[in-house]
């Protein structure tokens, strides 16, 4: 039960009633909202597995210039684990060697440590709490532009009880933690992580046990898989090969 484990920072008791209620079924159930966020325009669906019938297994993210998984609960959808929650360096490690249908290179949502070393609690704009610094977070900014989900506590510090209402076109996501894969810099044994449910940006000890939303940098459309690559160079091998005995012809 990794939601009961949560001693995130800012997290109000409050609230931690609110993920009590949700613990025992993990699996929100939000929908894609139209007309919230950006995602409609900002995202580009990504088919990996060469099957377009079965949708998209990753969408480019063109704000950022990342590729998210489209299910983000894959650890648990592929068995890889039985629930998908893992601590720090288990998901790291998850992420690291995941191949999606010959797409490697996936890691954790980074995020940027910003103002002083560690958490700067706030609800506008800093790296800790509610309505953090979007351009320094990709869950962050995820969670609160692309999908236009609303946070927790307004930018005033309002209790407004928001929550994750959007998942645009993602499957799987989890109304619980994630986690980035960036180390806290005031204590090696924690790490910074994401309350999906809430829009609460925080750090826990790396033992715990969150989610994982594998990304990509970058748009994985342009990454070639080893065969098609192996082809493409054949091909100009070929073309070049082509291209020297026409100008051997010519000379001779
Ligand atoms: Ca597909
Ligand atoms: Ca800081």
């Amino acid at each position: 039960m990794p939601l009961f484990r949560m001693t995130s920072p800012g997290v109000a008791p409050s609230m931690l009633v609110a993920l009590a209620l949700v613990a025992g079924a993990p699996q929100v159930q939000a929908a894609a909202v139209a007309g919230q966020g950006t995602w409609e325009t900002t995202l580009q669906g990504r088919d990996l597995d060469g099957n377009a019938a079965n949708g998209f297994e990753a969408y480019y993210d063109t704000a950022l210039d990342i590729t998210w998984l489209a299910d983000a609960n894959q650890a648990f959808t592929s068995g890889f684990d039985e629930i998908g929650a893992m601590n720090w360096s288990q998901a790291r490690a998850w992420a690291a060697n995941l191949n999606v249908h010959g797409t490697t290179g996936w890691r954790l949502p980074t995020l940027v440590d910003t103002g002083t070393p560690g958490c700067n609690m706030g609800v506008n704009g800093t790296d800790c709490g509610y309505n953090v610094d979007t351009s320094a977070s990709e869950m962050a900014h995820m969670y609160y532009v692309t999908l236009g989900n609303k946070g927790y506590y307004n930018t005033s510090g309002a209790f407004a009880g928001n929550s994750l209402t959007n998942t645009g076109p993602f499957s799987n996501v989890v109304g619980g933690v994630y986690w980035s894969g960036v180390e806290y810099a005031l204590d090696v044994d924690k790490a910074w992580e994401f309350i999906i449910l809430v829009g609460n940006q925080g750090y826990n000890i790396k033992g715990a046990a969150y989610y994982a939303w594998a990304v990509h940098s970058g748009d994985v459309a342009a990454v070639p898989e080893p065969q098609t690559f192996a082809l493409a160079m054949a091909g100009i091998a070929a073309l070049g090969f082509v291209a020297r005995r026409n100008k051997k012809a010519q000379v001779g």
